[in-house]
C-alpha cells in the first residue's frame, strides 16, 4: 500500500477504497477549529444535542478574527470558550497563534486523522498525519464521534530528488507543483510525497508544502514519519507521540510526478491566483510597495530565523512596509529569546501579532494598486482588502531579499547561504492553552451568546420539482472568497448569515443579494472548479438564506461541495459541459422530478423554460448525500436518523 492508502485503511469505518471517487467513511481522531469557522461550528455542535466530544482530541484555536474594532469577535471569542469550557475541548487563546503552526507543534501525530474547520488543516500531513479540511458541520458531527465522509481520492505521489540550492525554499517546491498542476490538478487526489529528496527537508518545510496542497484542491497532503519528524516531536518534548510510516517499496500510484530540487529556482505566483507561477528573475526588478511575512504557510521559527539573518543590520527599502506575524507564540517566544527579534524590529519591520492578519484580510491592506510580496497562500483578487491590490505568493526568502532591495529580488543575488539548523529543542509552554474543565465544572458552563450570534438559516426537505431564475452566471475557479468575502469588515459577522447575505458575490455583482430576495431565490450557474479555497460554510448558508436552491457548474471543488450538500443546496454538473453555453443570466430553469431523482439515483433533467433547451444533468453525489438532500440538509438528516433509528445505530 501507498501511505495514503495505509492511512485510510488504518481508521476506514465503510466504503471501499478500491473504487476511487466513491464515499468512504473514516474514524476522526483529532478535530480543530478557528474562530472564524467556529462560532458556526460550535453552534451547530449545540443544535446536535451532544453533551460533550467524544474525539481522542479537539482544540478550539482563535487566530483568524483578532482585530476586534467592535463588540463582534471579542463575543464570539468569549462564545467559543464557553463552548469549549462545556463540552470538553482544549481552548487556544488569542495570541497562542495560528491554529496550524499551534496543532503541528503541540498536538499532531504521525498516523492520527484530523479535521479542521479550515482548509489548510493539511498542514499535519508535515508530520504523517491525514489532515483534511472540513465545513464546520462535518467538524462537529466528528466532535460529535460521527465519521467524516470524502470521496476516496486517487493518489499522486511527489517524488523528489537532489535538494535545494541556498535561497530556493520549501516555498518554491508547492510553486512548482502548483505550475505543473494548476489550481484544479488536485482535486479528486491526494498527494503523497516520497523519493531520496524528503530526507533533507525539515518538519516545517515539509508543512509548507502540505499546507499549500490545498491551492491545489487536493484532499490531502503527506510526509512519510521519518527521522525528521521524529527529531522534531523530541525537540517539541513529545518523542512518544512519534511512529514511523512510509509507504510499501511496492505501493502502486495513480500518476507520478518527479522534481528536481537542485533544479528549482525561486518562484512567485503572480495575480491572482496561486497557480500564475513564474520565476523571480523573469519578474524584472519592478518596484514593490510592501511585503508581509507569516501565515499558516511560512510562520515557522525556521522561516522566521531565515528572514531575521537576511534583515539584521539593515534598513527595510523606504518605499516598502514590511510586516512580519509569526506564527505562534512558541516562534514568538524564541525569536525574542536568541536575539532574532530585535534584528527585525531594528530593520524596521512592523511587527504583527501570532495570528493570520494579513493573510485573511484582518489589517495591513496594501494602498491603490500596490504590489504586495506576501508569503502566504492565496492572492485571489480583493482578498487583501483592497480591491485593485497586486498580491504575489513568494518564499521569505524571496520576501525579506525584496523588503530591503525594494524591487522584486530573487534572494540568490544575496549571495552566500543562510543555513538554519533545526532546534535540538523548542521552548516549550502550553500556558495559553486551556484544558477541559472536569465534568461536574461542565455541566455549570452557561453558553455565551453575544447579540451578534443570530440563528442557523432554516431548511425544509427537497421538493417534487425545482423551478428558479439563473440568478447569476459566473466562469471558472470561483473562489469562496468571492461567493462570501472574508477581511476585516465581515468577519465579524461570521455567525450572523442575514448581515453576511447582503454582501454574497458583492465583488463580481454588487446587486446579487437584492436580485436573488426580489426573486425569492434562484439557481446558481458556475464554470469549472466551483468553490475553490477555504472551507468556509458560509459560502453555502449564505446562499441558502438567499434562497438558492442549486448550484449548476462544470465542476467543483471538493470541500464546497459537501458544504453545499449539507446546507440542502444541490451541487448539479452538465453532463455535457457545452451546456454551460445554453443558459443565460436571468432564464427560467426547471428541474423536473428533482425528488424521484435524488430518491433512485436517477437521471437529472433540466428544462431551460425560456430558450426550450432540455439537457441532462449529472452528479458525484453518493447515496447518503443524496439522503442529506432529500432530508433538507445535514442537521436535518440527522435528526431525521436520530428519529427513526433504533438506539445506538446512529
Ligand atoms: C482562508 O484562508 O480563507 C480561511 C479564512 O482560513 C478559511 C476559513 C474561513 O473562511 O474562515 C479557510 O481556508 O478555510
Ligand atoms: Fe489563517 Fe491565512 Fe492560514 Fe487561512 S490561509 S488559516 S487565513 S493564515
Amino acid at each position: 500500500m501507498n501511505l495514503i492508502e495505509k492511512l485510510i485503511a488504518s481508521h476506514l469505518l465503510e466504503g471501499d477504497m478500491a473504487r476511487p471517487g466513491s464515499d468512504i467513511a473514516l474514524r476522526i481522531d483529532q478535530t480543530l477549529t478557528q474562530d472564524a469557522t467556529g462560532t458556526m461550528a460550535y453552534l451547530e455542535f449545540e443544535a446536535m444535542g451532544m453533551p460533550r466530544v467524544k474525539t481522542e482530541l479537539s482544540v478550539a484555536y482563535i487566530d483568524h478574527n483578532t482585530l476586534q474594532s467592535g463588540f463582534e469577535n471579542a463575543d464570539d471569542h468569549k462564545f467559543i470558550r464557553s463552548c469549549a469550557r462545556k463540552h470538553g475541548l482544549r481552548f487556544s487563546r488569542p495570541g497562542n497563534g495560528i491554529c496550524h503552526q499551534v496543532h503541528l507543534e503541540r498536538f499532531g501525530a504521525p498516523g492520527k486523522t484530523l479535521i479542521g474547520s479550515d482548509s489548510h488543516t493539511p498542514t499535519g500531513g508535515g508530520i504523517g498525519m491525514l489532515a483534511m479540511g472540513a465545513g464546520g458541520l462535518d467538524v462537529a458531527v466528528a466532535m460529535g464521534g460521527g465519521a467524516y465522509h470524502i470521496p476516496m481520492p486517487k493518489v499522486t505521489l511527489v517524488r523528489l530528488l537532489g535538494e535545494l540550492q541556498p535561497w530556493v525554499s520549501a516555498k518554491d517546491v508547492i510553486l512548482e507543483v502548483l505550475r505543473r498542476l494548476s489550481v484544479k490538478g488536485g482535486v479528486g487526489r491526494a498527494i503523497e510525497y516520497g523519493g531520496p529528496g524528503i530526507a533533507g527537508l525539515s518538519v516545517p518545510e515539509r508543512a509548507t508544502i502540505t499546507n499549500m496542497g490545498a491551492e491545489l484542491g487536493a484532499t490531502t497532503s503527506v510526509f512519510p514519519s521519518d527521522e525528521v519528524t521524529k527529531a522534531f516531536l523530541a525537540a517539541q518534548g513529545r518523542a512518544e507521540d512519534w511512529t514511523a510510516l512510509s509507504a510499501d517499496d511496492d505501493a502502486e500510484y495513480d500518476s507520478v510526478i518527479e522534481i528536481d530540487l537542485a533544479q528549482l529556482e525561486p518562484l512567485a505566483a503572480c495575480p491572482h491566483m496561486p497557480d500564475n507561477v513564474q520565476p523571480v528573475r523573469g519578474i524584472g526588478k519592478i518596484a514593490i510597495d510592501q511585503v508581509c511575512i507569516g501565515s499558516c504557510t511560512n510562520s515557522s521559527l525556521r522561516d522566521m530565523l531565515k528572514v531575521a539573518a537576511i534583515l539584521k543590520g539593515k534598513t527595510v527599502a523606504p518605499n516598502v512596509s514590511l510586516s512580519i506575524a509569526p506564527g505562534s507564540k512558541q516562534v514568538l517566544t524564541m525569536l525574542a529569546q536568541n536575539g532574532a527579534l530585535a534584528d527585525m524590529i531594528a530593520a524596521g519591520a512592523r511587527i504583527l501579532e501570532c495570528a493570520c492578519g494579513p493573510c485573511i484580510g484582518m489589517g495591513q491592506s496594501p494602498g491603490s494598486g500596490g504590489i504586495s510580496l506576501r508569503t502566504f497562500n492565496r492572492n485571489f483578487e480583493g482578498r487583501s482588502g483592497t480591491a485593485d491590490g497586486q498580491v504575489y505568493l513568494v518564499s521569505p526568502e524571496t520576501a525579506a531579499a525584496s523588503a530591503l532591495r525594494g524591487v522584486f529580488t530573487d534572494p540568490r543575488e544575496l549571495g552566500g547561504t543562510a543555513e538554519i539548523p533545526a532546534p535540538a529543542a523548542f521552548f516549550v509552554d502550553d500556558n495559553m492553552i486551556e484544558l477541559p474543565v472536569p465534568e461536574d465544572e461542565m455541566e455549570r458552563v452557561a453558553i455565551a451568546y453575544g447579540p451578534n450570534i443570530k440563528p442557523l438559516p432554516a431548511t425544509t426537505p427537497l421538493p417534487e420539482h425545482r423551478k428558479a431564475e439563473a440568478v447569476l452566471k459566473v466562469g471558472d475557479n470561483i473562489t469562496t472568497d468571492h461567493i462570501m468575502p472574508a477581511g476585516a469588515k465581515l468577519l465579524p459577522y461570521r455567525s450572523n448569515i442575514p448581515y453576511l447575505s447582503q454582501f454574497c458575490f458583492a465583488q463580481i455583482d454588487p446587486d446579487f443579494a437584492g436580485r436573488c430576495q426580489a426573486a425569492g431565490g434562484g439557481i446558481l450557474i458556475g464554470g469549472a472548479n466551483y468553490g475553490q479555497g477555504s472551507s468556509r460554510e458560509h459560502a453555502a448558508l449564505v446562499p441558502l438564506y438567499l434562497g438558492i436552491q442549486a448550484v449548476i457548474a462544470k465542476s467543483f471543488a471538493r470541500i464546497h461541495t459537501a458544504n453545499l450538500v449539507n446546507a440542502g443546496i444541490l451541487p448539479l454538473t452538465f453532463a455535457n459541459p457545452e451546456d454551460y453555453d445554453n443558459i443565460r443570466q436571468g432564464d427560467l430553469l426547471e428541474l423536473p422530478e428533482i425528488r424521484r431523482a435524488m430518491q433512485t439515483g436517477g437521471p437529472v433533467t433540466l428544462h431551460n423554460r425560456t430558450t426550450g433547451a432540455s439537457f441532462a444533468l449529472a452528479h458525484t453525489l453518493s447515496e447518503r448525500q443524496r439522503g442529506i438532500l432529500l432530508a433538507g440538509g445535514l442537521l436535518a438528516w440527522t435528526k431525521q436518523r436520530n428519529e427513526t433509528l433504533p438506539a445506538g445505530e446512529h
